[in-house]
């Protein structure tokens, strides 16, 4: 119950957001987290883990996994009076370039890759943009460790890590889950990454008892069908919340400044501003800084491309 129950400032910001929005103040509500969202109508869990699907107040902004929202019974379901202020929100372009919000108060986020399918190049580095911006702590998780040959992806682990970014190996059967658990703890971690890297699968493990759709990765590579369709938040029995997310092909950062993506690649912080012109655009200029440090061994060279890439995507979309 308790757990529920919401504090002043809670309280104080969901009063002050009715009156914005026009709804009696004194409305009876109660506090609950969302599950999922489906359109119109959103999975809300509240008070001694009951579940109820709630219609949402009109012009209310529509709420997503892991808000925290104000509702009521209403006939059979319920309905959503108002969306606490979010501590933050995970959001992507659509295809048409329009920004979507995915997830909100989240804490971590794990960044999942795996042998299979074959990593897309930069895709990590652009989640880590991503969570820099949101001011998320990212964790990488080299997930499928059965299926590792060679040392390609084990050294690519390794050069996140010495960047100071926490690192797991992980695999379905989990030897390590304790690791996992570890980081989990009583935070609530979203889980992204590309389709079939077995992000539904890692749940899966920590609640045996749970319905989870898992994909054949066959049907994933052939189809480019996603598994999972709708992003899904888990609460554990032992504390914490697993919100699992559709697999992406490409992670836009479309909607960044330039200065938000730089902020994202930590190792270029101590260099920034130490190019001889101060214009510099990190080319081929004499005395640029970062292009020394990549010569140097200093950045890596994949690092430095990634970010040229997404560099270029804010240039074409500007
Ligand atoms: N060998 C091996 N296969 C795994 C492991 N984890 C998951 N798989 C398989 O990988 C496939 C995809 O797993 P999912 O958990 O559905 O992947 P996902 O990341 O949730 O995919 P989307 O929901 O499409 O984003 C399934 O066939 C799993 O059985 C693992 O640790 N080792
Ligand atoms: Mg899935
Ligand atoms: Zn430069």
């Amino acid at each position: 119950m308790t757990k529920h129950r919401l504090t002043d400032q809670q309280a104080r910001r969901v009063a002050a957001q009715r009156t914005h929005s026009g709804i009696d103040p004194n409305d009876a509500g109660e506090a609950g987290v969302v599950i999922a969202s489906y359109g119109k109508q959103v999975l809300v869990e509240h008070d001694d883990q009951q579940r109820t699907l709630c219609h949402l107040r009109a012009h209310l902004t529509p709420p997503v996994a892991g808000d925290q929202v104000i509702w009521a019974p209403s006939e059979e379901t319920g309905v959503i009076s108002a969306l606490i202020e979010r501590r933050n929100v995970l959001e992507r372009p659509d295809i048409r370039g329009r920004l979507r919000p995915i997830a909100a108060n989240i804490d971590l986020m794990l960044v999942v890759f795996a042998p299979e399918p074959a990593p897309q190049p930069h895709l990590l580095d652009r989640y880590l943009v991503a969570a820099a911006y949101i001011d998320v702590e990212p964790v990488l998780v080299l997930n499928k460790a059965d299926l590792i040959t060679g040392t390609d992806l084990t050294d690519q682990l390794a050069v996140y890590a010495a960047l100071g970014y926490r690192t797991l190996i992980t695999d379905h059967s989990m030897p390590h889950a304790e690791d996992l658990m570890e980081v989990i703890g009583d935070d609530t971690l979203i889980l992204v990454g590309q389709s079939g890297v077995g992000k539904s699968s890692l749940i899966q493990r920590l609640l045996p008892d749970v319905a989870i759709r898992v994909g054949a990765l066959s049907v994933v590579a052939d189809k480019g069908r996603h598994t999972t369709t709708t992003t899904e938040l888990f609460p554990l029995p032992q504390g914490g919340r697993l919100i699992d997310s559709p697999g992406v092909r490409d992670f836009g950062l479309s909607h960044l400044p330039i200065e938000e993506v730089e902020r994202g690649f930590r190792e270029f912080q101590p260099l920034l501003g130490h190019c001889r012109f101060r214009d510099c655009r990190h080319q081929s200029e004499p005395g640029c800084a970062l292009l020394n440090a990549v010569s140097e061994g200093v950045i890596s060279p994949q690092r430095f491309d990634s970010y040229l890439r997404i560099r270029d995507d804010l240039q074409s979309s500007n």
